[in-house]
């Protein structure tokens, strides 16, 4: 019998990073950014680890840049579990940011939510809550259906909760009315997740239609020119893309430790026994791949 000692090292050598690289300059993104969900194809936060799960229906549809998440009002939404730098005590200041593009008349359904802040539509002639905790109202309170809206709430952790639209400040409350009550887990029942286009929760199940975009979680709060500035790179269609993609590869390699059958049976004609300790080896390369590697996004910023 052949005696064929195999044994499979598939390793992977190297992996090539390759940049594919638009013309197009990348500032970096500016300082205080937790996490991003730019909603391209995927529920991954371009930023840290906080990926988000489809439920539901959730798809893909055309954004404010490139791809946004599509929600169906049905039972359509993203999870993202609950994690430690998502939520933000009573005293840390933090701003979230998105687009969003209301679909449906239907009123009070979360855009997003978790349980250090939120925003709900709450249809076409009512104002948008913004929720740091306690519940706050916008001003405005006529909107377009179809049409994109930049909303941006910003707390700053000591005794203000704003909420700007379209890079405009639209309300305001600070004092006694910025009375937050953020709290991670409803008692030892549970712990909250961030959930983009509803609600789901044992007590609670809402969903919002319409497509919400680029949501971005900060802990500081922005100035009102930032947020201006981030409405106007996006606004002209241009705001934080992945403009940049990496296109990796790794190289996979399958060594194959052989010894041929001739030094086999001439080891055992003048010893009589053979052991695998006793065979000389040889390392044959029998395959070679290349398989594509799971890019970290870059991120470009407005
Ligand atoms: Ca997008």
């Amino acid at each position: 019998m052949r005696t064929l000692l195999t044994a499979l090292a598939a390793f992977y050598l190297f992996f090539i990073p390759v940049l594919a690289q638009s013309a197009t300059s990348c500032v970096p993104a500016p300082p205080g950014v937790v996490s991003w969900w730019p909603g391209e194809g995927a529920a991954v936060d371009a930023i840290d680890g906080n990926d988000g799960t489809l439920m539901g229906e959730a798809a893909f549809a055309a954004g404010i840049a490139g791809q946004a998440f599509s929600f169906d009002g049905m039972g359509a939404y993203v999870d993202i579990p609950g994690s430690s730098n998502i939520f933000f005590a009573n005293d840390q200041p933090f701003t979230i940011e998105a687009w969003f593009k209301p679909e449906s008349e239907a009123a009070s359904f979360f855009i997003l939510r978790n349980a250090a802040y939120g925003l709900r539509w709450q249809g076409s002639a009512g104002p948008l809550a913004f929720y740091n905790g306690n519940y706050h109202y916008s001003a405005r309170t006529s909107w377009e259906l179809n049409h994109w809206y930049h909303v941006a709430l910003v707390d700053n952790g000591v005794d203000s909760v704003t909420l700007y639209i379209d890079g405009v400040l639209d309300k305001s409350d600070d004092g006694v009315l910025w009375n937050p009550n953020r709290f991670p887990c409803h008692g030892g029942d549970y712990c909250f997740a961030l959930q983009l286009g509803g609600v789901y929760e044992t007590q609670d199940v809402e969903y919002f239609m319409g497509k919400v975009d680029e949501v971005t979680l900060y802990d500081r709060a922005l100035t009102g020119a930032e947020i201006q500035s981030i409405f106007a790179a996006g606004s002209q269609g241009n705001a934080r893309r992945l403009i940049r993609t990496a296109m990796g590869f790794r190289l996979q390699m399958t060594v194959t430790m052989r010894t041929p059958q001739s030094t086999l049976a001439l080891l055992r004609r003048v010893t009589g026994t053979m052991t695998t300790a006793m065979a000389p080896w040889m390392m044959v390369v029998t395959g070679l791949a290349m398989h594509p590697y799971p890019p970290a996004p870059i991120c470009c910023w407005p």
